[in-house]
């Protein structure tokens, strides 16, 4: 690491106050384990401080509830401990006999139970050389080692290595949100994106505390299309590739980014209320363009969709190929209590992240989105920004790497 700036030192004082206790999960654990900063820091000068780096692709940072341990994603297959920034030397979990890692494939999404306190259980999203799979898991006696064996809950077929979504989330409601690319290839080959009754090119649904017969998991029943239309399981439709996405952790709106073909990286936030059966309009639209007039290649051969955007929800930000962005990468809104200039925005990017540079963007009553280029330089390859536990976020690349992204005057 370099020279630390007088913001970061004081944030090393701060986490080492917010961290404190044990890295024990079981179910004495309780609020107080994570208190808030002693001091708080005002401004909105932003920097990033490398907190540390694994042996592989870090694809996602985050940690159960009240929990101050970090947990990693490596895209190979195994998931890493820090606990204080140190990095502890065996995997909690190690699946990499099981999956296809390699460019947009691998172990790509974690997510831990509500109740892991109590049941210790969490839920992973990994690529097979043929699936999209979603697996149950569960830790041992020791907090930092879990079964080495897994359930799988869903398995998607795929058709292609690229698009494979990968994001996964516990919601407000407690229920298992999994992101889904609309299979792969350019142009959404198979039109997976808008037909209902595929899995593909959506945002999925699940309760895993019940199970429908044959099943390790229950669709709930306001989903859209539980009595009849499409797949139970479906609950966003119209998506290319939700790399990464996440709920706000206060208001519970669902901030999705949704890599484009070559026209437009889409930004789209769908308020606590807003959500079930929307449909973000691929592959009929690729942003706000319609695709039968687009000159890339979300024009299709064949009989084309219509350029009607009744019921479609466009995206409140756009970003251009000609901006230098190729694939965004949404983050998370802060909900920390670090930094008090921060909160309420959510921090994103693209994975041309040397390019696109590190911004942020908040709700307006109106719905639109107020966007601010903070015109902080990034590393390349950045391949998430989510929240730990204390709701600090964490931006990490498939260059190995790991950053905190703090803020001062
Ligand atoms: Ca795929
Ligand atoms: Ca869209």
């Amino acid at each position: 690491m370099g020279a630390m700036t007088k913001s970061a030192l004081a944030i090393v004082r701060c986490v080492a106050a917010c961290g404190g206790g044990s890295a024990k999960t079981d179910a004495a654990v309780d609020a107080a384990r994570l208190p808030g900063c002693e001091t708080p820091i005002a401004g909105t000068t932003l920097s990033l401080r490398q907190v540390n780096s694994v042996d592989d692709a870090a694809m996602l940072v985050t940690a159960p509830s009240l929990d101050p341990r970090r947990f990693v994603v490596e895209r190979g297959g195994a998931i890493r401990i820090f606990v204080d920034d140190q990095l502890l030397p065996t995997p909690f979990l190690d699946v990499s006999n099981n999956i296809a890692a390699g460019g947009e494939q691998g172990l790509l999404g974690l997510a831990f139970h509500p109740q892991y306190a109590t049941n210790g259980l969490f839920f992973i999203f990994y690529t097979t050389s043929n699936s999209n799979v979603v697996s149950r898991c569960s830790v041992t006696a020791d907090p930092n080692v879990a079964n080495p064996t897994c359930t799988p809950v869903l398995v998607v077929p795929d058709f292609a290595g690229n698009h494979n979504g990968g994001m996964i989330e516990f919601g407000p409601d407690g229920y298992l949100y999994i992101g889904t690319g609309d299979g792969g290839g350019g142009g959404d080959p198979m039109r997976t994106a808008q037909n209902t009754n595929n899995l593909l090119g959506k945002i999925l649904r699940i309760d895993v505390d019940t199970k429908d017969t044959g099943k390790e998991y229950s669709s709930p029943s306001t989903n859209p299309y539980v009595a009849g239309g499409g797949a139970p399981e479906v609950f966003i439709l119209g998506l290319r590739n939700p790399w990464r996405w996440s709920f706000d952790k206060e208001t519970g709106d669902l901030w999705i980014g949704d890599v484009g073909q070559g026209g437009s990286e889409e930004l789209t936030v769908l308020r606590a209320g807003e959500q079930v059966g929307r449909n973000l309009g691929w592959s009929r639209y690729e942003g706000t363009i319609c695709c039968d007039t687009a000159s890339d290649s979300c024009r299709q051969t064949g009989t084309q969709y219509p350029c009607d955007p009744t019921n479609i929800v466009m995206p409140q930000d756009e970003h251009l190929r000609n901006e230098g962005w190729i694939s965004i990468v949404a983050g998370e809104v802060y909900r920390g209590s670090c930094y008090t200039d921060m909160i309420g925005w959510h921090f994103y990017t693209d994975h041309a992240s040397r390019n696109a540079g590190l911004w942020k963007a908040r709700l307006r009553s109106d719905g639109s989105l107020e966007v601010v280029d903070t015109n902080l330089a990034l590393p390349d390859n950045v391949a998430s920004i989510h929240a730990d536990a204390r709701g600090e976020l964490f931006l990490t690349t498939t260059s190995n790497t790991i950053y905190h992204i703090e803020a001062g005057p």
